[in-house]
């Protein structure tokens, strides 16, 4: 795509922007770290923990820089943007911490800064300041369709739409389409059917049952301010011929719309908050996709790597025309390893590796790095061995949030329960190709008689009376990826 004029301007509004960052960066080095993850991925949990276990020295062997002795302290103070709602840290934890309740759902970008006071290697006092962004991962998946065209992207989508499990959940809305004329004259009312239909599609996949993660356009499914107004009242068409719209046509509407909202939402999206992050951390429930089976998997490896196209460099493309991304480091975090035995948070991590590995292959990233970890940000589960007649099943015992049911019962949110998840395949390859239909295949002859789901249960009480932290499952080794270097 040449560069036109809008991406030109863009351009030169980034490069003023770095250089007024850059040199900031000289007297007090900044880094800007993004948390996405699709919704309840676990991004307000986990960044909540992260400041937690920061601000009250929380126990991170692995966070060389805080397990040395060199962070003196580390404090909240007032963020940069003032047009960003800011991250509402101290209700976060005395949900998690005072009433070990998981916080409210959140749909909006915000923002944090923390500073770090701390001793470099060579014993030099120094400050490290974090700005931590919250966004929701679904505005990430927008960022592919500033370079398609509305033609490519219903075509896509369609296609899509066509496969797997997918197919029935389009139903009603394949059906309006295959009596819609694009030629026709523009309609608002089709359009508005259209859409409707569109989106109630978006909402079925993403139900936990069949919890697919490829689903853009984002703000179908989180409109914010914009729900109802016409840069969101479009759906794909069935296009067969390449001309272009004829002028007045319900195509030329669709497309017109089409392009507003790439306009108006995706592109400010990425000049103001994306192109200006340092590292990125996105957080993945893979094991709400094992739950739902093979499809949700492949789907999620889909977004996975839609999400890595993002951050490609390197070769001139759509995207290096628009800005040049600056992340240098890039994390995948499987969250709520806590529910499952520590056999399986290897297992699990290896399922991610897979899962981004061929993506960030094709991505040819130029000079980042690229992790994946298995974590869980709060660790509300502790493990046992329970004792069943001849077998011994390694358990996990949690208390179950008031209303969760297994079997004929409901828990009362008070009464412990042991669970027995079941054991990931140690060879990535098999949740693949393999046979099982979804996690029950893979869980222990109890746990499939039960039709087990995960069970979700409530925080856990703080380890320490007298200064309260978090306990967690590798929290750290994250911490060290994404900051580790900065506090050398
Ligand atoms: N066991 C366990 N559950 C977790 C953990 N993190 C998140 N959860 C569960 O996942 C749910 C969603 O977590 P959030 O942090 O609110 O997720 P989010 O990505 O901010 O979700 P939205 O704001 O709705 O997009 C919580 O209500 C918990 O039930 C964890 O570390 N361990
Ligand atoms: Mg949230």
């Amino acid at each position: 795509m040449p560069p036109t004029l809008s991406t030109i301007v863009e351009e030169a509004r980034l490069a003023v922007q770095s250089l007024v960052e850059y040199a900031g960066g000289l007297v007090n080095p900044t880094l800007r770290l993004g948390v996405t993850g699709l919704t309840r991925a676990g991004k307000t949990v986990f960044i909540t923990a992260l400041v937690h276990n920061l601000l009250n020295g929380g126990r991170l062997p692995v966070f060389e820089a805080l397990n040395s002795g060199r962070i003196a302290r580390a404090r909240l103070e007032p963020q940069p943007d003032d047009a960003v709602p800011r991250f509402d840290y101290e209700a976060h934890v005395r949900a998690l911490v005072d009433e070990r309740r998981w916080p409210e759902s959140t749909r909006r970008i915000s923002e944090l800064r923390v500073v770090i006071d701390y001793q470099s290697a060579n014993g030099r006092a120094r400050t490290l300041t974090l700005d931590i962004v919250d966004y929701p991962g679904e505005w990430l998946l927008d960022l592919p369709l500033i370079g398609k065209s509305f033609a490519d992207w219903s075509a896509e989508t369609l296609r899509l739409s066509r496969q797997g499990p997918r197919a029935g959940l389009a139903a009603a809305w394949h059906a309006h389409l295959a009596a819609l004329k694009p030629e026709s004259p523009e309609d608002e009312h089709a359009a508005l059917a259209a859409a409707r239909l569109f989106t109630g599609y978006l909402k079925a996949c993403r139900d936990e049952r069949y919890a697919m993660s490829l689903l853009p356009p984002g703000r179908f499914l989180m409109p914010g301010d914009l729900a109802g107004s016409p840069a969101l009242t479009f759906a794909p068409l069935e296009l067969a011929a390449t001309s272009p719209a004829p002028a007045g046509s319900l195509w030329a509407m669709m497309e017109r719309r089409y392009e507003a909202y790439k306009l108006v939402v995706v592109r400010p999206f990425f000049r103001d908050h994306f192109a200006r992050l340092d590292r990125q951390i996105v957080l993945v429930d893979a094991l709400a996709a094992f739950n739902a089976g093979p499809a949700a998997l492949h789907d999620l490896e889909g977004a996975l790597t839609a999400i890595l196209d993002c951050f490609r460099t390197g070769r001139r493309s759509w995207l290096s025309n628009l800005f040049r991304p600056r992340i240098d480091r890039l994390l995948f975090a499987a969250t709520k390893a806590d529910q499952l035995h520590h056999v399986n948070h290897d297992r699990l991590e290896r399922i991610l590796g897979r899962m981004t590995e061929r993506a960030a292959g094709r991505a040819r990233f130029a000079g980042a790095a690229i992790d994946a970890v298995a974590l869980a940000a709060v660790r509300a589960t502790r493990e046992a061995i329970v004792v069943r007649g001849r077998e011994r099943l390694p358990s996990i015992i949690g208390v179950p949030i008031a209303g969760e049911t297994a079997g004929a019962g409901a828990f009362d949110g008070a009464t412990e329960a042991a669970m027995f998840p079941g054991d990931l395949p140690d060879d990535p390859e098999r949740l693949f190709t393999g046979p099982c239909e979804g996690f029950k295949g893979l869980t222990t002859s109890v746990a499939a008689e039960a039709d087990y789901r995960f069970l979700r249960v409530r925080p856990p009480a703080p380890e320490t009376s007298d200064r309260p932290v978090l306990p967690h499952i590798r929290l750290d080794r994250a911490l060290q990826f994404l900051l580790g270097d900065h506090l050398a």
